[in-house]
């Protein structure tokens, strides 16, 4: 048995689920710990993977999450990211292929596992499945997945997807 401790960071528009989603995985195992010299919240959650353990350590923006000058701060020394879309609002995934995948790479400077969530699939969608495809291809993503932070649709499967993506690299 090994053990890996990574961090991951949590990314996408204002409302688009990121807390309740990282809520949503860690379920009352957590240990939330917020920075607001940084405004993140970062929430430890250990996972168990073909015999191995890890320590996932996830990072969100706690509100201003355009705030540049901690975002540098925030992505430094992370492994993989999660980015997130809202199914509910087209324009959250324009800004992902425009902004937030651009500012990831700039600011990791390494390649790094990317998984791509259309969260909020309880709801109408205004987002097509080619729309999530396009999106996913536009910015190399390993997967995409819709999920819901409100009923656990595939929340689990997203942050396993991401670390398994992170340790084959
Ligand atoms: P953020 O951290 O990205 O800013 P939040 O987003 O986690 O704060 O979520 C923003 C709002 O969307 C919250 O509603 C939250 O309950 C809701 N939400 C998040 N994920 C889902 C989902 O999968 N399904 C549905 N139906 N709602 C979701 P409020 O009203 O509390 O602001
Ligand atoms: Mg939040």
């Amino acid at each position: 048995m090994q053990r890996f401790k990574l961090k991951i960071v949590v990314i996408g528009e204002h409302a688009t689920g990121k807390t309740s989603l990282i809520k949503a995985f860690v379920e009352k195992k957590f240990s939330a710990d917020y920075r607001p010299t940084i405004g993140t919240n970062i929430f430890i959650k250990k996972l168990e993977l073909e015999g191995d353990e890890i320590t996932l350590t996830c990072w969100d923006i706690a509100g201003q999450e355009r705030w540049t000058s901690m975002r540098e701060l925030y992505y430094r020394g992370s492994s993989g990211a999660i980015i997130i879309g809202d199914v509910t609002r087209k324009s959250t995934f324009e800004q992902i292929k425009n902004f937030w995948a651009p500012d990831l790479k700039e600011k990791v400077k390494s390649v790094i596992p990317i998984v791509l969530l259309a969260n909020k699939s309880d709801l109408e969608s205004e987002v097509t499945q080619d729309d999530i495809d396009d999106c996913m291809n536009a910015i190399g993503a390993t997967c995409a997945l819709k999920t819901s932070a409100k009923t656990g649709d595939n929340v689990n499967e997203a942050f396993q997807k991401l670390t398994e993506a992170i340790l084959k690299k």
